[in-house]
């Protein structure tokens, strides 16, 4: 993907190769930590005060990782016991900050490669924010509202201690939605006997901001603005394939239709719908209370609408020019980026955190595909996050105009610091290597100034 010298190739495999044996196991963090390594190896080359600090090495350890068990009851009266996590990852440039994700796959390895991305991409939105990230193997899909209220209750008792509106300020994730945001914020405030904004996410009556719910698949949505704008484009009549269903996807769909593209698709763990017509209007309405009131499953919208639905199945297939992975990490190999490319692909913006994998990634980058990696392109849920943390202390809440027109502002500086750092010399920007160098910059300048800590 990028071609080093041999010098440089032995430093990343010496790197590396040390990486992955004081973290065993840990697989996506590996994957998240050598895609960034290779892009930071040759600059770091060049900027040799980051060598002699030794930056790459302490930005690839976290400051600190939590670990404790939540014990809770469910409806039946069984006693269950779950493990949750904080990986602190650094706090270099302001408070940590990451959302926290419910999952069963969750483990450590996953969280880490969550938190070291959050610290390159919340760097990336300008704004004083740290990178954290959190979560629980708990599965709350056919838990009953009590039984996630009593879950989300006591993991606060033991999260109260270790985070705080100066220290590190969490938010939602996979599985992790309004639901449960507002159980751990009721919680935190009735131990803490203080109303302050130590979660993002809130609802709109206790604190939260308007555009936060919208805000990382707008955000996706405006960063392929502009890409496209750069490349001569636009998104009129452009077919767009989307994964997932959940909080990013559905505001990815709906901006997708509100600037004249065509967004064709949906999917959950279930399998995926294809709308030749588009999932657009009263349309996206159904696909939004089904999936954020009712919490069904896609396959119902097929069934409604009498469309297509692929059990098992991702969209990658569904011919397009605009792409959207906005699942999870690892739903898109080598072989789907070569058939998106085959298929007439023009750009893809990763509304989730590391969706390709490292083959997916070569294959756009050598195919010149517009290529937006997560830390970039999903910056904008983080984005607002910050600005809901900007509300929160200034105790005023401003205008849904206003907050959509920071993260517009915000999202356009990102791109313009991808362009910055990742363009080459026949004008093909690398995003990948701009998000990362971009990222790392404020952060390792921040690091080197406060001496060996
Ligand atoms: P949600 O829980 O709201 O939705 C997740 C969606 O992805 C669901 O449709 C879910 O289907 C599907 N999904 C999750 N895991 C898998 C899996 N292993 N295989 C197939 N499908 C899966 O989460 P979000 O929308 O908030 O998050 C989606 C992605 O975006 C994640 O990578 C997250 O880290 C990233 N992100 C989120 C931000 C936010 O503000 N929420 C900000 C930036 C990035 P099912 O219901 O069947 O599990
Ligand atoms: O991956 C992410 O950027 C998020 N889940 C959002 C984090 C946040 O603090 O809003």
């Amino acid at each position: 993907m990028t071609s080093l010298t041999n010098s440089l190739q032995k430093e990343l495999d010496a790197f590396m190769s040390g990486l992955v044996r004081r973290n065993p196991g840990e697989r996506e963090f590996h994957q998240a930590v050598f895609e960034v390594a290779e892009c930071l190896i040759p600059f770091i080359e060049d900027h040799k005060k980051y060598k002699d600090a030794a930056i790459l090495e302490r930005l690839t350890e976290p400051d600190r990782v939590i670990m404790f068990r939540v014990t809770w009851e469910d409806d039946a009266g069984n006693i269950r016991a779950d493990r949750a996590y904080r990986v602190q990852f650094n706090n270099s440039i302001g408070p940590y900050k990451g959302g926290m994700r419910f999952h069963p796959s969750v483990n450590l390895g996953i969280l880490k490669f969550l938190g070291f991305e959050q610290t390159f991409k919340n760097s990336l939105t300008g704004l004083p924010i740290g990178g954290a990230k959190g979560g629980a193997n708990f599965n709350p899909k056919g838990k009953s509202d009590r039984e996630v209220m009593r879950f989300c209750q006591s993991l606060m008792v033991e999260l109260h201690r270790h985070i705080g509106e100066d220290t590190d300020v969490p938010a939602g994730d996979i599985g992790v939605g309004a639901r449960e945001i507002s159980y751990m914020f009721g919680q935190y405030k009735r131990m803490e006997n203080r109303f302050t904004g130590i979660l993002t996410g809130k609802g709109l009556s206790f604190g939260g901001s308007l555009v936060r719910r919208e805000a990382t698949g707008y955000g996706a949505v405006y960063f392929t603005e502009d890409m496209l704008e750069r490349a001569g484009e636009g998104f009129a009549g452009k077919t767009c394939v989307v994964s997932g269903s959940g909080n990013v996807a559905l505001y990815c769909i709906e901006k997708l239709g509100l600037m004249g593209a065509k967004p064709v698709t949906a999917s959950d763990s279930g399998g995926f719908v294809y709308d030749p017509d588009g999932i657009v209007g009263e349309k996206l309405e159904w696909l939004k209370e089904l999936k954020e009131v009712r919490r069904g499953r896609v396959q119902e919208y097929a069934e409604h609408f009498g469309c297509e639905f692929h059990a098992g199945e991702r969209p990658w297939a569904v011919p397009c020019e605009l792409a959207f992975p906005c699942a999870t990490q690892n739903e898109l190999s080598g072989k789907d980026a070569q058939l998106l490319v085959d298929n007439g692909l023009i750009a893809i913006a990763e509304g989730a955190n590391m969706p390709t994998d490292a083959d997916g990634v070569e294959v756009f980058l050598d195919n010149k595909i517009l290529y937006a990696p997560g830390k970039a392109a999903n910056a904008g849920g983080v984005a607002v996050s910050g600005l809901e943390q900007s509300q929160n202390s200034l105790r005023i809440s401003w205008s849904r105009g206003e907050v959509d027109a920071r993260l517009r502002t915000i999202m356009r500086e990102i791109h313009h610091q991808c362009v910055r750092y990742g363009n080459g010399k026949d004008n093909y920007v690398n995003y990948v290597k701009g998000a990362n160098i971009g990222g790392f910059v404020k952060v390792a300048d921040a690091m080197l100034a406060y001496g060996a800590v």
